[in-house]
């Protein structure tokens, strides 16, 4: 296949102005009638042929103006080989069948009700239409169904009509008057509950807010109201946004293939983002559910009044998007919490991708399938992007260009060229180099040299930046790189920076634009030997190098003002300890004493004026993922494993007094609060318990057990689950068979109790898995439950998956095989668990290397998952 091409963008030769919809639900029969009034594009090719999109549609009817009309339909196209000049009105019925949709998208169920997800191209699963984003049309939708399986009727807009009709029938007219693309329509139809409010908008106009769930789970929905709510006071208050319609409806949905959708006055979303009670989500659960909800409200002006002219400019709505959320999640939280967890999450998800054979630019030029695209680059990497864009020019001149771009683009399906040519003409600078953070994938490495001069008082400091070759990519021209920086004296005070460099204002106020591949900057009057604070608050999203050394980590974790870079000194410090400890195991030096690491970090443990969330932070080790990925060639999981756990160990020996004391301290508060302070309180005695567990199980399991049975939340329930999931034994199963009893009625919570044994490190891991799927609470039907099992073990148990004998990664295959037929989508996004599969160790490579060609063999194959696995190969 040739797959699709930026380069090859056209405008469509025919607009729609309006849509009017009448769907009459029934569970294998649905019924659908579209009337659209199209004309001509002047901007389209004169004379072309109109083909409208399908996708295993069944044409019943077309009238052209009311009479019949030659057309050629199959299930996957309509096309008229002749139309008129004049504007004209096609009537299209089609029929669907939700109860077969098992791909969940299109028009489906989920438990009893009728959904609809149409991002990016389901819309023409239930109609034949120019599903692309640059077709903007008004939708009028009449929804009909039976009042007994379907008394809520839900669709985009404002409600403008309801009835009952015969037959036990009843109907709703909803309409939209803000002209959208067709990826942004949705209708729900079920016997669902609602909570609701009434928010008065800046300019004081009412608008009712309702969340719909089953029934019974009203209680869980308040948290989600509340953040909606916030998020609307947000985006008027710092972005000057204001909500647009009469109504603002959220569904619940069980049945999702991502986290929640945008469509205009009807988001949908995964009640794993909906429903939270502190019986049953934990803190980063309500944080999760606080972000969605925000980011789906803030697509209203980013994504919905300004889309995109085409799916290459994902990352116009996403990435923007996320930046938005991430912003509103710092308010609201800690914001240097906030981003600590943003950039582990960057480096976990992003950075492999980018580092392997599915690396793509932020705004990629090809695509074959574009399920595949939502990726942590045009989502994480692209709110990367928009950060640096505002360290760069200032915040002045961020919220002037955003101001502009909502001006000029509002209505319209925009670019990122349109995006950034508002930031060019609100700070009069070029960004021209700027805009290939969009255009190179790769992650660039920028190396630092420093040379302190004593008698000089001067530090000089060489940069250098590289960027790996990409698939597609292999020369890299110098990207903008904003380094911020800061320099600490070894009285650990901050060094005033002084520079007589050409750009020294940036240099004075501690940002470096590194533009070329090399750059030198001298600092002057530096009166002691200073320690470089460099990429503070994670100013790009970029690899450094070489590491600094241990006594200026040292330095950085005791004294530096950026809290950001205090908690990348402990990250640096236990890297550099795991690494010494895989060398000494190969036979290598013995590894460094790791004495006054711990004693560092045991000082902060003990302070009392601490942040406790930032110490959990601190005390939280990188991932066996995230030491993988900085080893980056001949990875060994069961080598990182021993290396991790031996430093847990040493570490929760040294600190466990200490740590017994911090928990004793945070007692918890009667009643429970998911603000960010409890929850850093429970965060920090839950790493506690964590470490001391890893120094002395038997003390650990005994106090986890108590815990276990005596928690008042899940956030701790779990937690205690979590660290007794460590520990082999009949305390252990004992707790699983327990937790479950508890909460068999509640699927959300199940999900937890799935995912926690699928990354047990253990090698039964693998059977229990295959028990797991045997399990009568399992179904290949619920994304949630496929991705608690098997995603949690393919992603979160390194040992297990990637277990010398293969049976991990056949595990996967026969899933992602089984799947496939059924969620190509979920499938493919299950089988990228290999993406980084070629900087294994040679017998790991040589299988993982294998189970792809396997899967690429396999006959009928989705295109789905036949893009990952041939690019993964590639
Ligand atoms: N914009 C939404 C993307 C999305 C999606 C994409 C493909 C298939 C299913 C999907 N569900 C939602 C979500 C968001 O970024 O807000
Ligand atoms: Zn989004």
């Amino acid at each position: 296949p040739q797959g699709i091409r930026l380069a090859d963008y056209r405008p469509p030769d025919f607009l729609i102005d309006s849509v009017d919809l009448d769907i009459s639900l029934h569970r294998s029969k649905t019924r659908v009638v579209s009337r659209l009034a199209i004309r001509r594009n002047p901007k389209g090719r004169p004379g072309a042929e109109l083909t409208l999109d399908g996708d295993g549609l069944v044409l019943r009817r077309l009238l052209l103006d009311g009479a019949s009309v030659a057309a050629e339909a199959t299930p996957d196209a309509l096309t008229l080989h002749a139309t008129p000049d004049a504007p004209f009105v096609l009537e299209i019925e089609t029929e669907v069948d939700p109860a077969a949709n098992t791909q969940l998208s299109g028009l489906y169920r989920s438990g009893s009700a009728y959904c609809t997800q149409c991002e990016a191209e389901g819309f023409r699963r239930i109609t034949y239409f120019l599903d692309r984003p640059d077709v903007l049309s008004v939708f009028t939708t009449r929804i009909e169904a039976d009042v007994a399986e379907a008394p809520v009727l839900l669709g985009n807009g404002n409600r403008i009509d309801a009835g009952a009709l015969e037959g036990g029938r009843h109907f709703a007219l909803w309409r939209d008057p803000f002209p959208k693309p067709s990826y942004l329509f949705a209708l729900v139809g079920g016997d669902l509950s609602h909570i609701s409010e009434r928010f008065a908008t800046r300019s004081g106009r009412m608008v009712d807010l309702a969340i719909y769930v089953e029934h019974g789970k009203e209680k869980y929905a308040s948290y989600a109201m509340d953040s909606l709510i916030r998020s609307m006071r947000w985006d008027e208050e710092v972005f000057g946004r204001e909500y647009d319609l009469d109504v603002f409806n959220i569904v619940a949905v069980s049945d999702f293939n991502m986290g929640a959708m945008e469509n205009k006055g009807l988001n949908i979303f995964n009640d794993k983002y909906v429903l939270a009670s502190p019986e049953t989500a934990t803190d980063g659960d309500y944080a999760g559910v606080e972000s969605v909800i925000a980011h789906e409200y803030f697509h209203n002006w980013t994504g919905n009044r300004i889309t995109c002219r085409d799916w290459f400019q994902l990352c116009l709505k996403e990435g923007l998007t996320v930046f938005r959320d991430q912003e509103f999640s710092a308010d609201q939280r800690s914001r240097a919490v906030k981003r600590i967890s943003d950039v582990r999450g960057l480096r976990l998800q992003q950075f492999p991708e980018d580092a392997g054979p599915l690396a793509h630019s932020v705004r990629p030029n090809i695509y074959h399938e574009i399920n595949n695209f939502y990726t942590a680059t045009v989502y994480e990497k692209g709110a990367e992007i928009i950060r640096m864009l505002k360290t760069l020019i200032g915040a002045d001149d961020f919220a002037k260009g955003m101001t502009l771009y909502f001006d000029r683009f509002d209505g319209t399906a925009a670019t990122i060229e349109d995006f950034l040519s508002c930031f060019a003409e609100a700070s009069g600078r070029d960004l021209s180099q700027f805009s290939l953070w969009y255009e190179q994938a790769g992650t660039p490495l920028v190396t630092v040299e420093s040379d302190y001069d004593a008698a000089a008082k001067r530090l000089t400091l060489s940069f250098e930046q590289s960027t790996p070759a990409t698939p597609g990519q292999s020369e890299k021209k110098p990207f903008v790189i904003p380094l911020a920086l800061g320099l600490i004296g070894e009285n650990g005070d901050e060094i005033p920076l002084v520079s007589r460099e050409a750009g020294a204002q940036e240099c004075e106020r501690g940002l470096i634009e590194l533009t070329t591949q090399k750059r030198v900057v001298a600092f002057e009057n530096v009166g002691s030997h200073p320690v470089v604070s460099l990429l503070r608050g994670f100013s790009a999203p970029v690899r450094l190098a070489p590491p600094q050394a241990a006594e200026d980590l040292q330095r950085l974790l005791a004294h530096d003002s950026d809290p950001f870079n205090r908690w990348q000194a402990a990250q640096s410090l236990a890297l550099r300890s795991i690494f010494a400890r895989i060398e000494a195991a190969r036979g290598g030096p013995a590894a460094e004493a790791d004495g006054p690491f711990f004693d560092a970090l045991g000082r902060l443990v003990e302070a009392p004026e601490r942040d406790p969330s930032l110490v959990a932070q601190a005390l939280s080790l990188p991932s066996d993922i995230d030491i993988a990925r900085e080893i980056g060639r001949d990875v060994d999981p069961d080598v990182i494993f021993s290396a991790r756990s031996g430093l847990r160990r040493d570490l929760g020996r040294r600190l466990s007094a200490a740590l017994a004391d911090a928990r004793a301290r945070l007692v918890p508060a009667e009643g429970f609060s998911p603000d960010a302070g409890s929850a850093g309180r429970r965060a920090l005695r839950n790493a506690a318990l964590d470490l001391i567990a890893a120094g002395d199980p038997g003390q650990g399991g005994a106090l986890a057990e108590r815990q276990f049975g005596e928690a008042t939340n899940m956030t701790d329930r779990l937690a205690a689950l979590s660290t007794l999931s460590l520990l082999p034994g009949e305390a252990r199963e004992a707790a699983f068979e327990a937790f479950y009893a508890r909460y068999a009625g509640d699927h959300l919570v199940l999900d937890k109790w799935f995912a926690l044994q699928s990354t047990i490190p253990e090698a039964e891991t693998t059977k229990r898995v295959a028990q797991l799927m045997e399990h009568k609470d399992f179904s290949l039907a619920n994304p949630n439950r496929v991705r608690a099992v098997v995603g949690a073990f393919a992603n979160g148990n390194p040992t297990r998956f990637h277990a010398l004998d293969g049976s991990g990664y056949d595990l996967l295959a026969s899933v992602v095989l089984e799947l496939d037929p059924k969620n190509p989508q979920l499938a493919a996004r299950l089988l990228s668990a290999l993406r980084s599969w070629r900087s294994l160790e040679e017998r790991r490579r040589k299988l993982a290397e294998a189970t792809l060609r396997r899967v690429l063999a396999a006959p009928a194959l989705s295109a789905d998952v036949s893009d990952i696995a041939t690019r993964a190969l590639g």
